[in-house]
């Protein structure tokens, strides 16, 4: 087993923030590991309070023409308030994911223990725990199974008779819940409903199977004495997906008491490594750090001491949290993934879609992880029937529209009243540039059938949407760069505005998009030609005074130059309009943008300094995209490696994957870029299984005194494969070398068979 990918600790955890997290996409729980009192902390993902609603305000399309003249002629005040009270949601905010609950387990005396460890193992999906008492050794294993639906959590002492306990669930201290009845004889049943208009009944089933000793139910415990081993079993649902969450539960239940906990166990062992096994990552480091306790690894980096491996580390973890929290069929990851503690919690725990979300799913691709997009997808699909309705009634349009927020119903109606976020329209459009995303790494023309209609659908709203400036430019209002505020000359600021940057880079990616899907489907050339002359006419990335990429449509100054928000690099991540390559100027002024953002205090939350972690890695700068990691870790990194917003939020952990793997293979710019940002802090390692835009897989890239020794490409689609190194390639297949033509020294160019693996090495090696 790799001991680089373990998350432990040598002490239960006495915080939610230091336990420990497994799930199987619906289903999740946070393990304590407590020797007297354990607290297992529940999650399913389609616990949310209320049902759906039409939250579209009656008045915004009476108003809209007056908002956007107001803002057109700089009452930007007027612009606010009437804005505020007729284009917000009514009422103001969606839905909120809650906690189902807590499994509670209260262990007979044991005495003070020894030789503790709690661990997470990344390839496994597995917890475990041991520690010695009472001359005893204890040993406890908890996983959450895809194939079995349950979770599962197996107590055990070396020697019979010695395990005693008192098991329960409880739920928000107990307020939250209806009833706990004893059912089948065997089975603890907690039942109620998440509240709220139309919210969905919950139902959650507790079952212990013990070896050895006896069980009773007594009132709601679940009473075990004196046996060898333990196992709870634990099922959950909702009537958001079952008709009956009950009849649901008991059915898994008994079919996972029907298999042996280690046939539960192997089948989940033989699903999770599926996916955990497709990518690894090793950083060679002149120390091995494994014999330390990951929270006091964690605490050397916020001294200042080097762990250059821990990024190998955060690198699988984002993977694991990523296929633990979304599989085809659950909900996609909220803003905690599924694992929140809070029956209010953080910004609802739900979808924040101005770039959490997204960034949730940055990983999916590039880390191999492809499945793991599709909740996402399901998602959008619910938005677009609601997001029709908010499209007409707010808007008069035709297509579909989200603003910067969307919940488990995918309603679309703008969320807070909070004016430097609330009324962007852009939230869909960017999702669906996630299904263009999904294609291009899996040029799979069937899947493009079901995604064109989506994109063209949020497109067809922005025709429809899109207003003329004074200078014949076509621009979104209104809108705001995500969740920044500008400073007129007059000194009035402002948020609302016409044409942000970030909605026509947004627009530009959407519009192309589109376009090219058009062409691979030879369909509706005519709705290609309007997207194409409307894409000439959105407002094109500009460099303002300080050399930076303007934000907004005019060199507005910001009120907060250290904003959290980049909005206006996304054409340089994630969208591909600006590189290094094609645009230099405009590459270097998204270098400047940057560098002004971090020198005023920039990157102060999880989610953005992951962020900058990948506008580094675009903009081949290897040292700063370490720096950003480091800094990632020293600041905003709980215990548990779980990302710190602060509170604890999980777009952190997956963007800082995104971008570990974007250090070490970019395909965003027509050709696969090897290594195009590896720190000095990296000399040697080794990366299998990152993917490629146009369908390729890197079997491997093994790299040496910072210098690529091999690298393994296979490609799963017949195309053109161009491969960018730093030093010039060679190219076998099957031990043979193959011709490759090459219009620039350091590019590799050859015709790719689907099914062929092409070894490439440093030229010289082996020709
Ligand atoms: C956006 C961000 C906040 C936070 C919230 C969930 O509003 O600006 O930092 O991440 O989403």
């Amino acid at each position: 087993m790799n001991e680089n990918e373990k998350i432990w600790f040598d002490r239960p955890a006495e915080i939610w923030e230091e336990a420990l997290p497994i799930g199987n996409g619906r289903l999740g729980a946070m393990v304590f590991g407590q020797i007297q009192n354990e607290r297992i902390a529940l999650n399913e993902d389609s616990v949310w309070y209320g049902g759906p609603r039409d939250r579209n305000n009656p008045d915004a399309y009476a108003n809209m023409e007056e908002i956007r003249s107001a803002i057109r002629e700089g009452r930007l005040d007027e612009a606010h308030e009437l804005a505020l009270m007729a284009l917000s949601g009514v009422p103001e905010s969606q839905r909120h994911y809650q906690p189902l609950g807590d499994i509670v387990i209260d262990f007979d005396d044991v005495a003070a223990a020894s030789s503790y460890r709690r661990e997470l193992d990344l390839k496994q999906g597995l917890v475990h725990i041991h520690y010695d008492a009472d001359g005893r050794h204890y040993e406890r294993e908890a996983f959450a199974s895809y194939p079995d639906a349950v979770m599962a959590f197996r107590f055990r002492a070396n020697e019979p008779g010695a395990l005693s306990f008192k098991a329960r669930l409880t739920r928000g201290r107990n307020r939250y819940l209806e009833t706990v009845e004893q059912a089948d004889g065997a089975t603890l049943l907690m039942k109620g409903n998440c509240g709220g208009a139309g919210g969905s009944d919950f139902a959650a089933g507790l079952r212990i199977v013990i070896e050895g000793g006896t069980i009773r139910m007594i009132g709601e415990h679940l009473v075990v004495k004196g046996a060898a081993s333990a196992v709870a079993l634990l099922a959950a649902s909702t009537t958001f997906r079952s008709q009956d969450p009950e009849a649901e539960i008991l059915e898994t239940l008994h079919r996972a008491e029907g298999l042996s906990y280690e046939q539960l166990r192997e089948r989940h062992i033989e699903d999770f490594r599926q996916f955990a096994d497709r990518v690894s990552l090793t950083i060679e480091a002149p120390r091995n750090l494994n014999d330390i306790p990951t929270d006091r690894r964690l605490e050397r980096v916020k001294d200042g001491k080097s762990d250059p491996a821990l990024s190998a580390l955060l690198f699988q973890y984002g993977r694991y949290l990523l296929q633990s929290s979304s599989r085809p069929n659950s909900l996609p990851a909220n803003l905690q993934g599924i694992w929140n503690e809070h029956m209010l919690p953080p910004w609802d725990s739900k979808y924040t879609i101005n770039i959490n979300a997204q960034m949730n799913y940055w990983p999916a691709e590039s880390c191999n992880l492809s499945e793991c997009h599709e909740p996402l997808f399901d998602l959008l699909d619910r938005m677009r029937a609601q997001g029709r309705i908010t499209a007409e009634k707010m808007y008069g349009c035709r297509g579909f529209v989200a603003h910067h927020n969307t919940d488990i119903w995918g309603d679309t109606a703008p969320q807070d009243l909070y004016l430097p976020a609330t009324h962007w329209p852009m939230g869909a459009a960017w999702l669906c540039l996630h299904l263009w995303e999904h294609f291009l790494f899996n040029p799979d023309i069937a899947f493009l059938k079901r995604a064109y209609p989506i994109m063209k659908e949020s497109a067809e709203f922005f025709l429809d949407f899109l207003v003329d400036a004074e200078d014949g430019r076509l621009v979104t209002s209104p809108s705001v760069s995500p969740e920044n505020t500008y400073i007129l000359p007059n000194g009035q600021s402002g948020t609302l505005c016409m044409g942000p940057s970030m909605d026509s880079q947004i627009l530009y990616e959407l519009f192309g998009a589109c376009m090219a899907a058009a062409d691979r489907l030879s369909i509706d050339q005519g709705f290609r030609a309007e997207l194409e002359s409307a894409r000439q006419r959105l407002p094109e990335p500009s460099i303002g005074s300080h050399g930076q990429l303007m934000e907004w449509m005019y060199d507005y100054a910001e009120a907060e130059p250290g904003h959290r928000h980049i909005s206006h690099l996304f054409a340089l991540h994630p969208g591909s309009r600006i590189t290094i390559k094609d645009t230099p100027l405009l590459a270097q002024a998204a270098r400047i943008t940057l560098e002004r953002r971090l020198a005023h205090g920039g990157g102060h939350t999880g989610w953005s300094r992951a962020w900058i972690i990948n506008f580094w890695a675009r903009l081949e700068d290897g040292e700063k995209a370490y720096e950003n990691i480091e800094m990632l870790l020293s600041h905003s990194t709980l215990p548990n490696l779980l990302d710190n917003h602060p509170p604890f939020q999980i777009d952190g952990n997956f963007g800082a994957t995104a971008g570990i793997a974007e250090m070490l293979l970019q395909s965003h710019a027509n050709e696969l870029h090897v290594l195009p940002a590896l720190p000095t802090a990296w000399p040697k390692g080794r990366a299998t299984g990152l993917r490629a835009r146009g369908g390729y897989e890197a079997k491997e890239i093994t790299w040496e005194s910072g210098k690529l020794i091999r690298a393994v490409i296979h490609a799963n689609w017949d195309g053109l494969c161009r491969v960018r190194a730093h030093i010039r390639l060679a190219v076998t297949k099957d031990g043979v070398p193959i011709t490759v033509s090459s219009t620039d020294d350091f590019v590799a160019e050859w015709e790719a068979e689907a099914g062929s693996t092409y070894d490439l090495h440093p030229m010289g090696e082996v020709d």
